[in-house]
C-alpha cells in the first residue's frame, strides 16, 4: 500500500502541520521493531503513524513513537564538529577535516606508543548494522584491537552466550507469529507491557481470544502492568529464577511430563540435567526464592502441557552476575519440554535495542566478528581476513575489553583514547564514578552524539554531530530476526553526518582510503552481506532493492528465498553433531546479598514513556506527564520499619553512593526488595541517577553486570539540601537539578 493510501491514522502525533509527503521507516526505540510511516513537510518530521504493511507491528504504534516527531529538530541539536583545544579549554568549532585530522593523530600516536589495544571503540546497538560494520571492521581488521564493544554488554551479551553454549549458535528461534499460536506464555524477567509494547498487545489479544486456554505465566519480583495480564504471577525474590526453572524441571521429571522423544532424538546431557533438578523439590525452591510451592507446579504443569509453550524474556534474566546460566536455565525448559522449533513455541529473548541483533550478526561485541564469528577461532578470522583483504596475522586472537572493562582500563590507564558513538555510558553504565574518573583520565575522548550537552558528551575532547533517526539510511534487525531498511527523509540539521560516513572519513584520515572507500550506506551493506554468505545469519540473499519491498528474516541465502519465519524446525540444531546440549546449572546468590548494613535488595529497570537516558523522550512533554521525577518503590512492611510513608523522600544508600527519590509505598513489590528507573542521569540532579547505586559486578563469561541486583539501605529524609561540593553541570534534559 502506499502511504498516501492510508485512511485515517489511529495513531497520529500531530504537529501542527500538513504534511507534503509521507515515507516508509522504522521505529528507532524497542527492539519490537515497528514500521513507521511518517508524515513530513519540507524538510521536518510533522507526524508518526503505524506501518500497516510491517509484519512487527500491523500498524500499532506506542506513544514513544507518536512523539518521534518532537525529538528531531530541537534546539539542542549538535551541528558542528567541536574539539578542546586544551583539556581545561572551552569546545570550539572546527571543520569535519579539521576534527578528524586531529583524531587520526591522536589515535596514530597513541597506537605507536603503547599498541592497538590503547585504543578503543564503545558503541550501542542503536547505531544501524552499517555504521556497526565501519567502525567494527575499522577496529579488529585495519587498527589491529578487538577492542570495539557496545551498550549491548549491558543488555544482550547473557542471551548471546547463553543461545550459543545451548544451541550451538546465537539467534532467538521464533517469531512474533508465534505468539498467536502460543497456548502458554512464560514471561520472565520481562515488563513487556512496559518495553515491548506492541508485542505485549499481540499477547493480550492471544489470551482474549481464548482465555480458558491460553495460560500467561508472569515472572517479576514487581506486580508490573505486564503482571496484571498473569494467571499466575510469581513475585520472584531478585537473582533467584533459576532456582524456580529448575524446580519446574524437576516437577516436569517427576511427574513424566518430558518429551523423550525430542530429548533422545535432539540433545545431549538429560542425564546430568534431571541429576541437577533432583534436590530443587518445590518446596526448596520456595526458600530460596519465595514462591509457593503450588505455584511452581501450576506453571511447571501448564508449560509443559501446552501444545505451544513460549518463554520470553528481557533485562531480569540477563542483568546477572548468573545472566548466562538463567539463559541456559530457560533453554533447558524448553529443550526438557520439546518446546522449541515448532508453532507457538520457543526460547525468544526479547532485544532491547532497535538494533541490538543486528549488533550480534555484525559481531559488535569484542569477542565476535561478522557473521557469527569470534575472534578466537582462526578459520573465522581467516574467513574475514579474506573478506577484507588483510593477512590473517591482522586480526588479534585476543578478545577486545568488553563494556565496563573499557572504562576500567581508561581508568587505569591501560587504554588511553576511546570513541564513544550512540550510547552515553555516564548515566548508563553502573557505577559513573568509575566512568568519570575513565573519561577524566583518558588522552582522548571522542563523542558522536546527536545532542549536546548530554552527561557524556560533556567530557569530549573532540564532539562530532551525528545525523540521527528519519536522517539517514540503514538497516536494522529486530527481536525476531528481521531486517528493515529505513530510507532517509529528511536532512540532518547543520553540518551533521550519518555514523557510518563519519566512521568511514575517519579511515580514510587514516590512511586507509582503498579498504573504506564506501559512498553509500548501501556498499556497506553489500559488503556486510557477503561477510554472511553461508553463515547461519546468512543475509546474502538480502539487497537494498529488495528491502526497499519489505522487510526480510534471516536466514535468507538467495535472492529468491522468502526469508524463515522459524529456526530449528528440523530438530537440527547449531552444534557439530546437531543436537542441542542441556547445561546444569545451579542456583548462586546474587554478588551482593542483603546484610544488617544494606539490607533491602534494589532492582533497576525502566518506565513506559522513557527511553534510557531521556535525551529523546525526556524532552517531551507529554511523556514526561507521566513521571518527570525518579521514584522507589517500597513494600509497605518495608516502609514502616523506617517510618517511610507514601510520598516521602527517602534517601537510598548502597556501598557505591546515593540517590533520593520520592517513596511510593505498595504491595505491588515483593518485600524486601526496592526498585528504582534508571533513567536520570546526574545532569538532571546529581541524586536522581539509580546507577549511583548499582554494582559493577559481572557474570563471568557475558561480562555482563549485575543491573537487577544490588543492596541498599533507606532512609526517610526531611529536606532535601543541596549539596555545595558537587560539581554544577549544564545538562538538562530532565529538567532541573534538585
Ligand atoms: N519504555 C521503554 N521501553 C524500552 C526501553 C526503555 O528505555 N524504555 N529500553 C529497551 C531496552 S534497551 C531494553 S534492554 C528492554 C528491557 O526490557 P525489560 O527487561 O522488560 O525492562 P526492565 O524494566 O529493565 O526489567 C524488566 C523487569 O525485570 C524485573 N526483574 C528484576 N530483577 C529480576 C529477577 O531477578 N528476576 C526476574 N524474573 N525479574 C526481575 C523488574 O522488576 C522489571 O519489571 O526494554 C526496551 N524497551
Ligand atoms: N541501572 C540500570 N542501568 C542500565 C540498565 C538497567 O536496566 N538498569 N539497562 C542497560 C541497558 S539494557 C541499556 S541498552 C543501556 C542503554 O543506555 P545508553 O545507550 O547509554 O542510553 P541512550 O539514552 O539510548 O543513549 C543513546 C545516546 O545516543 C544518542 N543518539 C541518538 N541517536 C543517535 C544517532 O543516530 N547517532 C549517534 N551517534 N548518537 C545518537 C542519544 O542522544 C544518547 O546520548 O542502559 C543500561 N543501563
Ligand atoms: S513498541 Fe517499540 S518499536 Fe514499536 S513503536 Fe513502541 S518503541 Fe517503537
Ligand atoms: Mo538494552
Amino acid at each position: 500500500m502506499k502511504p498516501k493510501d492510508l485512511a485515517l491514522p489511529i495513531y497520529s502525533s500531530d504537529n501542527g502541520g500538513t504534511t507534503d509527503r509521507w515515507g516508509k521507516s522504522y521505529c528507532p526505540y524497542c527492539g519490537v521493531g515497528c514500521g513507521l510511516i511518517v508524515g513530513l513537510k519540507g524538510n521536518t518530521v510533522v507526524k508518526v503513524n503505524g506501518d500497516p504493511d510491517h509484519p512487527a507491528n500491523f500498524g500499532e504504534i506506542c506513544a514513544k513513537a507518536v512523539f518521534l516527531s518532537r525529538t528531531v529538530a530541537t534546539s539542542d541539536r549538535l551541528l558542528y564538529p567541536q574539539v578542546r583545544p586544551r583539556r581545561d579549554s572551552p569546545l570550539v568549532r572546527v571543520s569535519w577535516k579539521q576534527a578528524l585530522a586531529r583524531a587520526a593523530t591522536a589515535f596514530r600516536e597513541i597506537i605507536s606508543r603503547h599498541g592497538p589495544d590503547a585504543v578503543a571503540f564503545y558503541g550501542s546497538g542503536q547505531l544501524t548494522t552499517e555504521e556497526y560494520y565501519i567502525f567494527n571492521k575499522l577496529a579488529k581488521g585495519f587498527l589491529g584491537t578487538n577492542n570495539f564493544d557496545t551498550n549491548s554488554r549491558l543488555c544482550m551479551a547473557s542471551a548471546v552466550a547463553g543461545y550459543r553454549s545451548s544451541l550451538g549458535s546465537d539467534g532467538p528461534p521464533p517469531s512474533y507469529a508465534d505468539i498467536d499460536l502460543a497456548e502458554c506464555f512464560l514471561l520472565i524477567g520481562t515488563n513487556t507491557a512496559e518495553c515491548h509494547p506492541i508485542i505485549f498487545r499481540r499477547i493480550e489479544r492471544r489470551k482474549r481470544s481464548d482465555p480458558n486456554k491460553v495460560t500467561v505465566i508472569v515472572v517479576d519480583p514487581r506486580r508490573t502492568e505486564t503482571a496484571d495480564l498473569a494467571d499466575l504471577h510469581l513475585p520472584i525474590r531478585p537473582g533467584t529464577d533459576i532456582a524456580l526453572i529448575n524446580a519446574m524441571l524437576h516437577v516436569i521429571v517427576k511427574e513424566g511430563l518430558a518429551d523423550r522423544k525430542f530429548i533422545d532424538g535432539h540433545t545431549h546431557g538429560w542425564e546430568a540435567l534431571a541429576a541437577i533438578v533432583d534436590p530443587y523439590t518445590p518446596q526448596y525452591a520456595h526458600e530460596i526464592c519465595g514462591i509457593s510451592p503450588r505455584l511452581i507446579e501450576q506453571a511447571a504443569r501448564s508449560f509443559a502441557a501446552s501444545s505451544g509453550s513460549l518463554i520470553l524474556w528481557s533485562m531480569g534474566i540477563n542483568q546477572s552476575t548468573v545472566g548466562v546460566r538463567k539463559n541456559n536455565a530457560l533453554i533447558n525448559l524448553a529443550l526438557a519440554t520439546g518446546q522449541i522449533g515448532r508453532p507457538g513455541a520457543g526460547p525468544f529473548s526479547l532485544t532491547g535495542q532497535p538494533n541490538a541483533m543486528g549488533g550480534r550478526e555484525v559481531g559488535g561485541l569484542s569477542h565476535l566478528l561478522p557473521g557469527y564469528r569470534s575472534v578466537t577461532n582462526p578459520q573465522d578470522r581467516a574467513e574475514v581476513a579474506a573478506l577484507w583483504g588483510v593477512p590473517a596475522a591482522h586480526l588479534s586472537p585476543k578478545p577486545g575489553y568488553p563494556a565496563i572493562e573499557i572504562f576500567e582500563a581508561l581508568a587505569d590507564g591501560k587504554v588511553k583514547a576511546v570513541w564513544i558513538l550512540c550510547t552515553n555510558p555516564i548515566v548508563s553504565m553502573p557505577e559513573p564514578d568509575m566512568v568519570e574518573k575513565a573519561l577524566r583520565q583518558a588522552e582522548l575522548v571522542v563523542v558522536q552524539d546527536a545532542y549536546h550537552p548530554t552527561d557524556t558528551t560533556q567530557y569530549a575532547d573532540i564532539l562530532l554531530p551525528a545525523a540521527q533517526w528519519s536522517e539517514k539510511e540503514g538497516v536494522m534487525t529486530n527481536s525476531e530476526r528481521r531486517i528493515t531498511y529505513m530510507p532517509k527523509l529528511v536532512d540532518p540539521p547543520g553540518e551533521a553526518l550519518p555514523d557510518w560516513e563519519i566512521g568511514a572519513r575517519f579511515a580514510r584520515e587514516l590512511g586507509l582510503s582503498e579498504a573504506f572507500p564506501y559512498r553509500s550506506a548501501a556498499e556497506v551493506f553489500e559488503e556486510f552481506a557477503r561477510c554472511t554468505k553461508g553463515r547461519f545469519n546468512d543475509y546474502s540473499g538480502a539487497s537494498y532493492a529488495r528491502l526497499k519491498e519489505g522487510p526480510l528474516q534471516w536466514p535468507c541465502p538467495g535472492p529468491a528465498h522468502p526469508g524463515t519465519e522459524r529456526l530449528y524446525t528440523d530438530g537440527k540444531f547449531q552444534t557439530e553433531d546437531g543436537r542441542a546440549r542441556f547445561i546444569p546449572v545451579d542456583h548462586q546468590e546474587p554478588h551482593e546479598k542483603p546484610d544488617d548494613d544494606y539490607p533491602i535488595t534494589l532492582t533497576t529497570g525502566r518506565l513506559k514513556n522513557q527511553w534510557h537516558t531521556m535525551t529523546k523522550t525526556g524532552k517531551v512533554e507529554s511523556l514526561l506527564k507521566s513521571g518527570r521525577e525518579p521514584f522507589v518503590e517500597i513494600h509497605p512492611q518495608d516502609a514502616a520499619k523506617i517510618g517511610v510513608q507514601d510520598g516521602d523522600f527517602v534517601e537510598v544508600t548502597s556501598r557505591r553512593g546515593k540517590a533520593i527519590a520520592q517513596a511510593r509505598v505498595t504491595e505491588e513489590i515483593v518485600r524486601g526488595t526496592c526498585f528504582m528507573p534508571f533513567h536520570w542521569g546526574r545532569a538532571a540532579g546529581y541524586y536522581k541517577a539509580a546507577n549511583n547505586l548499582t554494582v559493577r559486578a559481572r557474570d563471568p563469561v557475558s561480562r555482563q553486570p549485575e543491573l537487577k541486583a544490588c543492596a541498599v539501605r533507606l532512609t526517610r529524609i526531611e529536606e532535601i539540601v543541596p549539596d555545595p561540593t558537587l560539581p554544577v553541570c549544564d545538562a538538562s534534559a530532565a529538567g532541573p537539578r534538585p
